[in-house]
């Protein structure tokens, strides 16, 4: 299948970001962003900010799932959501999508270390899961390193540009194991990746002996995307303000 929404007739193509005065990004990262797809490293949390943010994420824990994964829960969770929307993150943002920014998924995955582990994520695009007249963008921030050998991820830089790639009902993109440009995305806790979500991107296992893999991944959106399944989608601001109506907007959770 091409999309996982194939009745929708979306155009999922990218748009080139026209930023003519980035207030956060430079120009040449903006051109980085159009031309591969994504923008990396970008410094999110340090010292006693990051500590706090790797504390949280310890703390919870308890909300894993036998997946490791706890998903868009920044509606409920204060602490999460001012990790989701920190002023440091959404500066960025603004600069890819304009003053008026939502997010509607966010997902803690966490790979524990373990040398016959199996448990990756396959070559995707994200806008297969985003049925929206307009192009989405992601934020993955490394809680801990992430690096080859524990899972990091892996992008093929330009790929946001070839359209909706053929993939399977588990959105796996199998053409992608023969592109010869797949890139290792390696961080130190607290920076981030930005990306478009048609870049195609996987993660594969953890196989260290000691070395947990915790990431953040959030989805933002432009309040002016319309998310196209008839429904409106939730979603909470990050920053601006709505002025398009098109999602369930939640206040921020306090
Ligand atoms: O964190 C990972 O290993 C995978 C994340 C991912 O594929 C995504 O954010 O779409």
């Amino acid at each position: 299948m091409k999309t996982a929404y194939p009745d929708l007739g979306l155009d999922l193509n990218f748009v080139p970001v026209r930023c003519e005065t980035p207030q956060a990004f430079t120009r040449d990262e903006i051109e980085q962003y159009n031309e591969e797809g994504f923008i990396s490293p970008i410094t999110l949390f340090e010292g006693k900010e990051l500590r706090g943010v790797q504390e949280f994420f310890e703390r919870s824990r308890i909300r894993l799932t036998k997946y490791e994964t706890f998903r868009s829960f920044h509606h409920e969770i204060p602490e999460l959501y001012d990790i989701i929307a920190h002023p440091g993150t959404t500066a960025y943002l603004r600069d890819l999508l304009g003053p008026d920014v939502v997010c509607h998924v966010s997902q803690y995955i966490r790979k524990e270390p373990d040398p016959d582990s199996i448990r990756k994520t396959i070559y995707h695009q994200d806008s297969t899961f985003n049925p929206m007249d307009a192009r989405c963008a992601l934020v993955w921030l490394a809680i801990d390193r992430a690096f080859v050998d524990n899972g990091c991820m892996w992008f093929i830089p330009g790929s946001h540009k070839l359209g909706v790639l053929e993939c399977d009902d588990g959105h796996h993109i199998a053409e992608a194991a023969t592109f010869d440009n797949q890139m290792p995305m390696e961080l130190e806790p607290g920076q981030a990746l930005f990306f478009s979500d048609m870049l195609i991107h996987s993660s594969p296992p953890n196989r260290t002996a000691d070395a947990v893999r915790g990431g953040l991944t959030a989805t933002y959106a432009s309040t002016k995307v319309v998310p196209t399944l008839g429904e409106k989608n939730w979603a909470v601001m990050c920053c601006g303000e709505d002025r398009s109506g098109n999602w369930e907007v939640h206040q921020p959770p306090r």
